[in-house]
């Protein structure tokens, strides 16, 4: 049922959307088509168009990209993955000196030509001994990123944490061909040094992210897009 809803959200996009209005982008990380098989995926857009690449330095477990289960409930079981990064790969002790604050980053570009609105909203996956501390970074000219949000995590088993920012109200973040966003790995901000996600863990190079269901949408496309979407967003806000 999901899927028959993304494929006709899919449609309904084509149909509704020019192709250069932007209006959507949404990376759900699963294989198209679906191959029963969720160790594999894509880094494309399901929907619009955009990139997503891990910065320097942040690994993939398995090259040249790693892909795990997804997101629960938010896709057909044998095809729903999550891009599974490692922030402090290759980071040698100490890693605040090998690894500095906000140097390990993954970054979504996706352009906003034509929104009236801009909000960007993913689930982020800590395994225990990942880094703990996100902070969240926009570009409006594609070099010079702004911190957005940091958030830290405390957990005692892998966790997976829904995040949604509106950035409609920031100065030139509409209607830029630039615009995108980093999820950098940064230092837990009560001891300045990289902590563990989970308490009694330690932080280690390892230590995995996840990321799924990225959505950078303008809503007032989401309102002539109809049902199909509804669905895709109604089976995310089930989750939250
Ligand atoms: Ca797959
Ligand atoms: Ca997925």
């Amino acid at each position: 049922m999901y899927r028959k809803s993304l494929i006709a959200a899919a449609i309904l996009i084509a149909l509704a959307v020019p192709a250069t209005a932007g209006g959507l982008t949404v990376w759900t990380f699963d294989s198209v088509p679906s191959d029963a098989n969720v160790s594999t995926g894509t880094l494309i857009p399901l929907i619009g168009t955009g990139t997503a690449f891990r910065g320097p330095g942040v690994g993939a477990p398995n090259p040249p990209e790693t892909f795990y289960s997804g997101y629960p409930n938010s896709g057909p079981d044998t095809n729903n993955s999550r891009w599974g990064v490692t922030p402090l790969a290759g980071a040698t002790s100490p890693f605040e000196t090998s690894a500095p604050a906000l140097s390990r980053y993954v970054q979504f570009s996706t352009s906003t030509v034509g929104f009236g609105i801009l909000k960007i909203d993913y689930v982020h996956y800590f395994s225990n001994t990942a880094v703990n501390t996100a902070t969240v970074q926009y570009t409006t000219d594609g070099s010079t990123f702004v911190n957005l949000d940091t958030y830290t995590v405390s957990q005692e088993s892998s966790t997976w944490y829904h995040k949604s920012y509106d950035l409609t109200a920031i100065p030139g973040v509409l209607n830029n061909a630039n615009f995108a966003f980093r999820i950098a790995a940064d230092f837990d901000p009560s001891v300045a040094k990289y902590k563990a996600a989970r308490g009694a863990s330690s932080v280690g190079t390892s230590g995995a992210w996840g990321f799924d269901n990225v959505i950078v949408p303008e809503p007032g496309s989401l309102f002539v897009l109809g049902a199909g979407i509804a669905g895709l967003f109604g089976t995310i806000r089930r989750r939250r």
